[in-house]
């Protein structure tokens, strides 16, 4: 099995219809509804998110502008005054939701938990006023570092209730990378859990929370709670840990939700880019609340009586938008599964699916091909006649993938979403509707209504049909970021300036490559910067590039991404020494060590390379086009004349 080539999408003609029987019942339940909101939607796009911001959400005050646009700064339902939590809760308990479950749990090893709307209600209220009774005020950040347990999603509604953004870091992040984000945001309060459960073993993650924060390198964190999951041994520091159980203990399960402004900030998520530190994604209250609500609702087509599961981890956007915000504004059943398929457990998956009776499943690309690797037997010795509707997200899928996807999870029923979107996007923004659209296995499709999406060359030109350029989005959409925190110049240089701005209309550059078919549909090529995409993670170059330097015997390192069948992309560092070092086996095995300590287990390299130079341009500029040739093992492509030193190159072959 191989990534998907340009060659072989374009070559890929095969079409599925949704089934008349999904259609008829579907949100949106043919190609000429879809078409006719589009059209609507993009003739008058604020009539269009106003009409859904007012039947869709419960406000607390009306806004009196739809969109205020100082390009780049978006300002959405300008005054309105809503907040997420009491979306997501409160207004399912004066109906029949009350005792419906809210939240699925299954936790390893074989824990489990439901939690009615009304149970997590009380949850949320309690910890909202553990956070307020510690000295949490509106606008104060919150960490939250923490296993796939109810807590972490009862910490991010708890914030949200009061006012309070967090920012989540994934649970497999580094105490180095929790201690960067952490300082970036001046978190006030760290949410975590003496540990959490991956792969049979016990993720120390309150052992990482006190290294983050020793010798007060996070000076603005005053309380750190903690969550008894695993029940291993820590250290309580007096005076600043406090364990989640004590402090929930005889508090109030009522609290109201403050009236958030529209744009307050709701949360800020790390996420990688092509230069220095990962960037914190602000985004604010009113839109995500719309965006996150409506795509849920019509991408995956939700009904009352749907079980859903999406397997990210709530470190991530997807977890975000899509197991937390998405499904409870919708008064929907969600689905959070802690564990992940290992040696001792192939079939864990389909377990929770046949347990639950899952409806719709929404997954990555690489654990696809992880599956299809472990055999078909895993699914097919368990019942998934439940499901009607599968979804992709995080990276091309290629069209192997999808095949098996659709025929042996899907008994070649259930319409399949490949959604194309970013932790920038907040939401879905490429997408089948599954009533309307017919789907092509390795194409995200069409647009959602309200995002005018296009291939375009580097002067914002549309591109011809079929031919290669960058996705871009032409206008402004509830769910976008709004800036980077703490540095809108950052924002501005990172998305609107690529393509440079025309008469005023700005252009929001992905970083993606794509083409769009004559059928419109787009064909999402990915990264066309310097982000590698390892198992749909997404992972700066630069990142990798300054763990690898910040070592003693570390000169200088260049990071490329090698074609990889299982995670799509692997890290291939290519490293000089320092005079004093020899290149070693064990040298190598300890840089890979060091990489995991500075960033996380996903940035190990699967690869160093030892070299006595890099190759460079004349003014000194990597030239990492002919590394990733190099470590693809392929015959070095292209112009090499601005090269430096030819000598580099011919080396460089010899030692691979
Ligand atoms: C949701 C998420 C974003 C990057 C994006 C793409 C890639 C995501 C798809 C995809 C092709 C898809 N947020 N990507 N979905 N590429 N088809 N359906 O993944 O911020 O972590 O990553 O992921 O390159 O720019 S993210």
């Amino acid at each position: 099995m191989s990534q998907p080539t340009i060659e072989s999408i374009l070559q890929e003609k095969r079409l599925f219809h949704p089934h008349s029987d999904f259609s008829q019942s579907a949100h949106i339940s043919s190609l000429e509804d879809y078409q006719r909101i589009y059209e609507e939607a993009k003739a008058d796009p604020q009539a269009f998110w106003a009409k859904l911001a007012e039947t869709e959400l419960d406000w607390f005050a009306p806004w009196d502008k739809v969109l205020d646009w100082q390009a780049p700064f978006a300002k959405w339902f300008v005054n309105g005054k809503i907040n997420i939590s009491y979306n997501c809760l409160d207004r399912h308990l004066n109906n029949w939701r009350k005792n419906k479950a809210a939240l699925i749990w299954e936790g390893e090893p074989g824990d489990s938990r439901t939690l009615t709307y009304s149970q997590l209600y009380r949850e949320v209220c309690q910890f909202a006023n553990v956070l307020k009774q510690l000295g949490v005020k509106k606008g104060d950040r919150v960490g939250i570092y923490m296993p796939m347990i109810p807590e972490a999603a009862i910490a991010m509604l708890a914030c949200a209730r009061i006012g309070a953004p967090h920012s989540v870091v994934f649970g497999g992040f580094s105490a180095e990378a929790l201690r960067d984000r952490l300082n970036d945001a001046a978190a006030k309060v760290v949410v975590t859990a003496d540990g959490g459960w991956r792969k049979d073993a016990i993720v120390p993650l309150k052992e990482q929370v006190d290294k983050a924060l020793a010798d007060d390198a996070v000076p603005s964190v005053t309380d750190v709670l903690v969550v008894q999951r695993t029940k291993q041994k820590i250290s309580m520091s007096v005076g600043r840990d406090h364990w989640w159980h004590d402090l929930q203990q005889g508090v109030s399960a009522h609290c109201p939700a403050e009236p958030m402004d529209s744009e307050d900030m709701l949360f800020v998520l790390y996420t990688s880019g092509s230069t220095g530190k990962p960037k914190g994604v602000v985004h604010t209250t009113g839109g995500y609340n719309l965006y996150s609500h409506i795509t849920t609702k019509w991408i995956f087509d939700l009904k009352d009586t749907d079980v859903y599961w999406c397997t990210a981890d709530v470190g991530w956007i997807t977890g975000h938008s899509y197991i937390v915000y998405g499904p409870l504004s919708n008064g929907a059943t969600t689905v959070m599964y802690e564990g992940a398929p290992r040696a001792s457990n192939l079939g864990c998956f389909w377990d929770v699916i046949e347990k639950y009776g899952v409806n719709i499943f929404y997954t990555a690309p690489t654990a696809i091909r992880a599956f299809i690797k472990m055999g078909e037997h895993h699914p097919k010795s368990r019942n998934l006649s439940s499901l009607r509707l599968l979804g992709t997200v995080g990276e091309p899928i290629n069209p192997e993938a999808w095949m098996w996807y659709h025929k042996i999870i899907g008994g070649e029923r259930c319409p399949i979403v490949d959604t194309w979107w970013q932790t920038e996007t907040g939401g879905i923004m490429i997408t089948p509707l599954p009533g309307a659209i017919a789907t092509k296995p390795g194409s995200a499709t069409k647009p959602f209504p309200g995002i005018i999406a296009d291939v375009v060359d580097l002067e914002g030109n549309t591109v011809p049909e079929n031919e290669g350029g960058y996705l871009a989005i032409r206008h402004p959409w509830p769910g976008m970021m709004r800036t980077v925190y703490g540095d809108p110049e950052r924002f501005r240089r990172t998305y609107w300036e690529h393509i440079p701005p025309q008469n005023g209309n700005y252009t929001y550059f992905a970083g993606d490559g794509a083409r769009k078919d004559e059928d419109g549909y787009f064909w999402v090529m990915g990264r066309v910067d310097d982000v590698l995409n390892v198992s749909g993670h997404r992972l700066g170059t630069m990142e990798v590039e300054s763990a690898l330097v910040s070592h003693p015997a570390v000169a200088e390192a260049a990071v490329v991404g090698k074609p990889d069948d299982l995670k799509g992309e692997e890290v291939v560092a290519f490293v000089t020494l320092e005079g004093s070092f020899q290149p070693s086996e064990e040298l190598s095995k300890e840089l890979k060590k060091h990489v995991v300590s500075e960033i996380g287990a996903i940035a190990r390299p699967g690869e160093i390379r030892f070299t006595d130079a890099l190759p460079k341009t004349r003014s000194g500029k990597i030239m990492r086009r002919l590394l990733r040739n190099l470590a693809a093992g392929q015959e070095v492509s292209g112009d090499t004349s601005t090269l430096e030193d030819r000598s580099v190159l011919d080396k460089l072959r010899e030692g691979a």
